[in-house]
């Protein structure tokens, strides 16, 4: 493999007007593949390389509705953090971050990792020993967190106010410094380079329309805008729409898809040293490598498929960031989005086999799938090579919701509830 130079990746990339887009190569659909992933974005398309990279996989197609990279992959504000609750969520966040780490140099491609140190803020006595439960279990799965007096969240992050009258006061923080961001564009262009690179059919403008099954049940192609197409095994990473795709092959699946919005300001010089969240006031705060102040919010409370939502939230949101940074408060914004992200009743994740033979659904990341995108396609690529996960997504089953194991992370979620 090449090695990894942040500058001659930028440079190959404007040479020859060869735009980002055409670094991987637009396929058509061939009438047949071993393995078919629906959704280009950055979870199938990291599933499709692992699959190529580590199983030796070659006959695979993603196939994407829209534009590789266009759903929640790059509406995201790229936060990467894995100050989870419980084992299972430590077990694959931190393998994710894991990934991060050696990721730009994996896929020759610089996807801006930055760990810059992700701080949550505590408002009050049941933050306070919210976050410090939280402490003490990442530290037990050896995922680095510490505790920050008010003084000290300061110093890592000097806009903040602390001051005592504020009307959320800052009583404390739990920062996790490995955590950071990464561009999120980068990261769905750089799996998509490397997967074409190993033979992958990567096939956008294709909408999955219909699952067929054969005789015994088992999968055997999707209906598509571009025609059949037949697949021995089908894994599907649409973030946002599963339960209409799972519906085709006549599962219920125990989701609900809202929107969720963010914005960003015009761009500044360097202010911002971290990442902020709040999510009691439910407000998160960084700075772009571009300068722009990237600002997140809660997820919209009524359930749609629009990838937009109302404005009282993003009004709500930017009076949370000038209570924490009145610094902002003369701030233009530039402009806002939103994406569609599904949830589950317990806030994490479903990478599993399904009850339908060649089936595989990974989704219900809800508002934080961003950070587990290494992490997710790596173990998912596991699951369907090998038709069993890997241990460590082995407690992310659909069997969780009848058997009640459930793995209940609404206050890790960040902006979930
Ligand atoms: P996507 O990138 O959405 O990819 C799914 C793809 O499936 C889409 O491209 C879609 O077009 C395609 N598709 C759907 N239906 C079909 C079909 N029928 N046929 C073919 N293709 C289909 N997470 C974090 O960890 N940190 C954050 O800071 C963070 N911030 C967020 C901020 C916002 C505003 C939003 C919306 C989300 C945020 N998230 C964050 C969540 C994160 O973006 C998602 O969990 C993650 O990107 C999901 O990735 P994915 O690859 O599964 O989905
Ligand atoms: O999961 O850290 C997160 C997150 C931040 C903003 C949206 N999701």
């Amino acid at each position: 493999m090449r090695k990894f130079s942040g500058f001659a990746v930028v440079k190959e990339a404007f040479n020859g007007h060869k735009g980002w887009e055409n670094q991987w190569r637009h396929a058509e659909p061939k009438k047949s593949y071993d393995i078919i992933i629906v959704g280009a974005g950055g979870h199938g398309l990291a599933t499709a390389y692992y699959l190529a990279k580590e199983h030796g996989l070659k006959n695979i197609a993603v196939l994407e509705k829209g534009w590789l990279g266009g759903g929640n992959t790059g509406r995201n504000t790229t936060i990467i953090r894995s100050n989870y609750l419980y084992d299972e969520s430590a077990g694959i966040y931190n393998h994710a971050v894991k990934l991060w780490e050696g990721l730009s140099q994996e896929l020759n491609y610089n996807i801006m990792f930055s760990q810059r140190g992700v701080m949550m803020l505590a408002h009050n006595v049941h933050d306070v020993q919210v976050f410090k439960r939280h402490i003490h279990a990442n530290r037990l799965n050896g995922v680095d967190n510490n505790w920050l007096t008010p003084e000290e969240a300061k110093a890592y992050c000097p806009p903040l106010n602390i001051s005592k009258d504020a009307r959320y006061p800052v009583m404390g923080a739990a920062l996790q410094r490995k955590g950071g961001v990464a561009r999120h564009d980068a990261v769905a262009w750089g799996y998509a380079r490397g997967a074409s690179e190993l033979g992958v059919d990567i096939i956008q403008n294709c909408e999955v329309k219909g699952i067929r099954r054969d005789a015994s049940g088992a999968v055997s192609g999707v209906e598509t805008t571009k025609g059949e197409i037949s697949c021995k095994k089908l894994g599907l990473v649409a973030a946002g729409h599963t339960s209409v795709l799972m519906q085709m092959a006549d599962v219920q699946m125990p989701l609900e898809s809202f929107p969720l919005q963010a914005l960003v300001s015009e761009p500044v010089k360097p202010i911002f040293p971290c990442v902020v969240m709040s999510n009691t006031v439910h407000a998160y705060i960084s700075q772009s490598d571009k300068g722009e102040l990237v600002i997140g919010a809660g997820t919209d409370q009524y359930t749609s498929y629009s990838q937009t939502g109302g404005l009282q939230i993003l009004s709500h949101t930017l009076d949370a960031i000038c209570e924490m940074f009145p610094q902002f408060r003369r701030m233009k914004m530039l402009r806002s989005w939103g994406g569609i992200v599904d949830v589950t009743p317990d806030r994490s994740p479903i990478l599993a086999k399904t009850p339908v033979k060649g089936l595989y659904v990974n989704c219900g990341w809800g508002t934080g799938g961003f950070k587990a995108t290494p992490g997710s396609g790596h173990v998912f690529a596991h699951t369907i090579a090998r038709d069993e996960p890997h241990e460590i997504n082995a407690g992310f089953h659909l069997d969780r919701f009848k058997n009640g194991r459930l793995i209940d992370e609404a206050a890790a979620a960040a902006v979930a509830h």
